[in-house]
């Protein structure tokens, strides 16, 4: 796919709040907080300021839309795993989250993984779910440039004592190069293909 149009549509809280959806599945982004899902966003659309990224974890506490080529939507929606946050804070993001995925929207979930560390207890938590639910899903391991070849081996090696996955059937990414961009936007692209076959 390639992309020619980016615009934040709008953020939301509650369902009511959401765009009115359109004909195809819509694409969320989640993982913990500092996963890097905004600069994934702006990374794969090729716009810089699009997604607000932040030095401080646990910033993002809406789901903000963002409309692709007039045609989809990207959904970045707010991190999980943040400890500095009071309770009730934290508490309120996570519903906002959960609302959205309980939600009936039509959707493929990316679920990003910090190459580096091992899926936490909310990582592992967000997959059960996912697959309980039989919601679409992909595993995107980010900041890929912060480790070499070997670091990456021994990494996938740590990463699977916890999660079970084909090398194939995740992405890896870094939005610092853009390495594997296309990669995930040709996913994109033949994921809406087989809707419409
Ligand atoms: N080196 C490197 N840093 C990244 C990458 N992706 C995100 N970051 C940094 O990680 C921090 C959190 O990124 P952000 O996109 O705001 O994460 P979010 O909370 O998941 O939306 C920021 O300081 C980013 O610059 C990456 O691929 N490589
Ligand atoms: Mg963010």
């Amino acid at each position: 796919m390639n992309i020619k149009q980016a615009d934040f549509i709008k953020s939301a809280v509650f369902e009511r709040d959401y765009p009115e959806e359109l004909n195809h599945s819509e694409f969320a982004f989640v993982g913990r907080s500092n996963v890097g899902k905004s600069s994934l966003i702006n990374s794969i659309t090729g716009r810089n300021k699009l997604a607000k990224t932040s030095k401080t974890p646990g910033r993002t506490q809406l789901i903000n839309y963002f409309l692709i080529n007039k045609e989809i939507f990207f959904v970045d929606l707010p991190g999980y795993g943040f400890a500095k946050v009071p309770k009730e804070m934290k508490k309120e993001w996570g519903q906002t989250m959960e609302r959205y995925l309980a939600s009936p929207r039509k959707k493929l979930v990316f679920v990003l993984l910090d190459i580096r560390r091992v899926p936490s207890g909310e990582d592992l938590d967000m997959l059960r779910w996912l697959d309980h639910y039989g919601t679409p899903f992909k595993i995107i391991f980010t900041k890929m440039d912060k480790v070499s070849n070997n670091d990456k081996v021994k990494a996938l090696k740590d990463i699977r004592t916890k999660i079970d996955f084909h090398n194939d059937d995740v992405f890896f990414h870094s939005s610092l190069n853009n390495n594997g961009k296309q990669q995930v936007l040709d996913f994109v692209e033949q994921y809406l293909n087989g809707e419409t076959e």
